[in-house]
């Protein structure tokens, strides 16, 4: 973690998924893999939820995810990093939306949008999965109507499909005591 300067860094959202092998230990090795980078403080998760799969169904049920991050690094830098911890955990990139040992999506950095070959943000289908924006829910501040991405996710949130192919796996108080409990 080793963050320089809170107030250089952005928040960011991403989500995480898996669904081969040990899912759980998976995904709270990605987490321990973020934090551990010199630039990337992991500041807030979701519970965790074990959901159907979407897009390509012939595949084993999903554990979801989402965390807040603060970053210093720009966001490409950002998702380099996420794709490299992918890799390290065994991510094969097979079949386009088919299974996969963990999946970081980058979904939002400090409002800002951007549109390269590589990343576009905020995330373009993040908005229409309830496996994104039900665990994005638990980490968004309510108290903060300024912000944009509550705004956007409560709207999301009211016509949403598919929140019936989620259920709780872990409360979010699973993380609690750990080295990234949240300051
Ligand atoms: N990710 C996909 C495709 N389908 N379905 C669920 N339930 N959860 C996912 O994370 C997921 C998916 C592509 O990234
Ligand atoms: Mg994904
Ligand atoms: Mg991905």
């Amino acid at each position: 973690m080793n963050i320089h300067s809170t107030s250089e860094a952005s928040e960011a959202y991403i989500a995480l998924g898996a669904n081969l092998g040990n899912r759980e230990g998976t995904l709270k090795e990605a987490l321990q893999r973020l934090d551990r980078h010199e630039g990337i403080e992991v500041v807030r998760c979701s519970s965790i939820y074990e959901t159907e799969p979407v897009g390509y169904l012939d595949q084993p049920q999903f554990l979801n995810m989402a965390a807040a991050l603060r970053t210093t690094l720009a966001p490409e830098a950002l998702l380099q990093a996420m794709l490299e911890i992918e890799n390290q955990l065994g991510r094969v990139r097979d079949i386009r939306y088919g299974p996969r040992t963990v999946d970081l999506d980058l979904l939002w950095v400090d409002g800002q949008t951007l549109d390269t070959p590589d990343l576009t943000l905020p995330h373009p289908r993040m908005m229409e999965r309830a496996f994104v924006l039900v665990p994005l829910s638990d980490i968004v501040p309510q108290d903060d109507s300024q912000s944009l991405l509550y705004g956007k996710l409560a709207a999301a949130l009211q016509d949403l499909d598919g929140k019936e192919g989620m259920r709780l796996w872990t409360s979010k108080e699973w993380e609690d005591g750990s080295e990234h409990s949240g300051s």
